[in-house]
């Protein structure tokens, strides 16, 4: 039996990393096989193409390329051959990111980048895919408190705003797969509110 693919969406600071890892020990305990990776990253090949992404200047169309290349490898590599084998994989990012950051933020053409998704994926996409909604403040305050910002977080706070309607429009239009997650609480209160969504469907 193929395994189940959740993704792990929002603006930087919304708290994502910290509920991929929490899940995966979540999963762990219960027995599960779970591998956790990350976009773009996850391969030899995409960790370096994460590098260049993120310290490299570059415009919006070669920031699209280069996530899809990286994606495409990373789904070859990794994601594919982990579900085939039954295996649960939690990814920390994946296609609706270049759509919200691309598209909405950077203003790349959405239908663009629907073309490349398909060419990418195929017919591959998230069983489930937890969006980590906040205001971009309060983003903004816990990534100042948690480290250095790298290049797309020295954006201003209207890109970051545009980020957060690219991961709305993306929500309404894949409303069976997408959840959104209020993560403007505190850790355990969020937490909360991913445990319940993935209890109450029952594949685990
Ligand atoms: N990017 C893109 O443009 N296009 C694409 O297609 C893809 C990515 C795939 C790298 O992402 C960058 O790539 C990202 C988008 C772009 N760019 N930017 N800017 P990343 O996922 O590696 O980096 P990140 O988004 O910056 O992740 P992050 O820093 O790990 O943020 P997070 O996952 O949302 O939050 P966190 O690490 O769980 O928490 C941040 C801090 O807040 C930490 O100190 C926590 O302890 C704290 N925190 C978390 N939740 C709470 C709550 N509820 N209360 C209080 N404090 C909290």
């Amino acid at each position: 039996m193929t395994g189940r693919f959740v993704t792990f969406e929002g603006i930087d600071g919304a708290g994502k990393s910290s509920h991929v890892e929490a899940l995966a020990r979540w999963l762990r305990e219960r027995g599960h096989t779970v591998v956790l990776t990350r976009e773009p990253g996850g391969t030899p090949l995409a960790e370096r193409v994460r590098e260049l992404f993120l310290h490299d200047e570059m415009d919006a169309l070669t920031e699209a390329l280069l996530v899809f290349a990286a994606r495409r490898d990373h789904l070859r590599q990794r994601i594919e051959p982990s579900l085939a084998q039954g295996h649960t994989v939690l990814c920390d990012r994946f296609t609706d990111a270049t759509f919200a950051y691309q598209g909405a933020g950077r203003g790349f053409d959405w239908t663009v980048l629907q073309q490349l998704e398909r060419l990418v994926q195929g017919t591959r996409t998230p069983d489930l895919t937890l969006w980590f909604d906040v205001e971009p403040i309060e983003a903004a305050t816990r990534r100042a408190a948690a480290r250095a910002p790298d290049r797309l977080e020295r954006e201003d706070e209207a890109f970051f705003k545009r980020v957060r309607d690219g991961y709305a429009r993306r929500c309404a239009e894949h409303p069976a797969r997408f959840v959104r997650i209020d993560a403007r609480g505190s850790l355990q209160t969020v937490w909360s509110q991913v445990e319940h969504e993935v209890t109450r469907r029952g594949w685990w």
